[in-house]
């Protein structure tokens, strides 16, 4: 491991938390979120498409495809994770201009149903994330806790797919404001305490939260669920690896995400009062 690698790992296994990583630049961010916004615009009217597109953007779209291969991506996750990396997830964050969508206080892992903590996720700023945007906040040292109760609110304008919050009190003093300038990332554990408030500001805050596991997690019940192999080798085959979108926006990856929707959310919701309609 290289000394940056060493250093963005002991920084990690301290706080539970890394930022800012330089991934892209500022013109390469604002491609990524010009192919997502027209990607947005050709199904404005397809509601359920539309939270595909959202909830699933690496599944659906080349360019999230390459940002979760991105060599800097990848490194930054292998340096947490050991040479064999998979991307379960992606999801976007979006908090319209001018809008009250929050995140409560949780822990990732608490209801993504895996059975360990092998876990990151890199979250890439594709517009500025600040305090007034309404960035993501993170308690240092909070990641050496269990996965604590958490209660569901399902609130209107939580971007949570439960609503959930954290059952214990939250030392906010504490909490860190993850600032990041479009193209920066940044890093944190499946256990560590975060949210984020709402965006005051003219301008979408946007957020893809690229999570990324070993093969050797599983999921502790429920059907195997769809990611992709970033890097190394898969030796488990405790998931089902796909390969990269057929092309821009396919029929054919929207049925493939959809039929992955579904498995998923017997995972998600497995004790909920009710379904939610988000990602995470
Ligand atoms: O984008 C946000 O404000 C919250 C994101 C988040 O909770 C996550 O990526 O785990």
């Amino acid at each position: 491991m290289n000394h940056i690698a060493s250093s963005l790992k002991a920084d990690y296994e301290r706080d539970g938390f890394v930022f800012p990583l330089d991934i892209l630049s500022a013109a390469e961010a604002a491609d990524l979120r010009a192919d997502l916004e027209a990607g947005e615009a050709a199904l404005a009217g397809d509601r359920k498409r539309l939270g595909m597109l959202r909830g699933y953007p690496a599944r659906l779209l080349p360019s999230f495809d390459r940002l979760t291969r991105h060599p800097a991506m990848v490194a930054a996750a292998a340096a947490i994770l050991g040479p064999d990396v998979l991307v379960w997830g992606s999801g976007l964050f979006i908090k319209e201009a001018n809008s009250p969508h929050y995140v409560s206080w949780h822990q990732d892992l608490t209801y993504w149903g895996l059975d360990r903590a092998d876990e990151v996720t890199l979250w890439v700023a594709l517009s500025p994330a600040t305090v007034a945007s309404g960035c993501m906040r993170f308690v240092p040292g909070s990641h050496r806790e269990r996965i604590l109760p958490h209660a569901d609110s399902f609130g209107a304008d939580n971007l949570l797919s439960r609503g959930q919050e954290l059952a214990v009190a939250v030392d906010e003093a504490q909490a860190v404001d993850v600032t990041l300038a479009p193209g920066q990332a940044s890093l944190h554990h499946g256990h560590l305490f975060h949210a984020s408030g709402p965006n005051t500001t003219g301008d979408r805050r946007i957020g893809a939260a690229i999570r990324y596991i070993t093969p050797a997690m599983r999921a502790r019940s429920g059907p195997a669920t769809e990611v992709a192999l970033a890097t190394g080798e898969d030796r488990f085959g405790h998931f089902a690896i796909v390969p990269p979108p057929r092309s821009r926006m396919d029929a054919a990856d929207f049925a493939a995400v959809a039929a992955d929707i579904e498995r998923r959310e017997t995972i998600l919701y497995e004790g909920a009062a009710e379904a939610g309609n988000r990602q995470s």
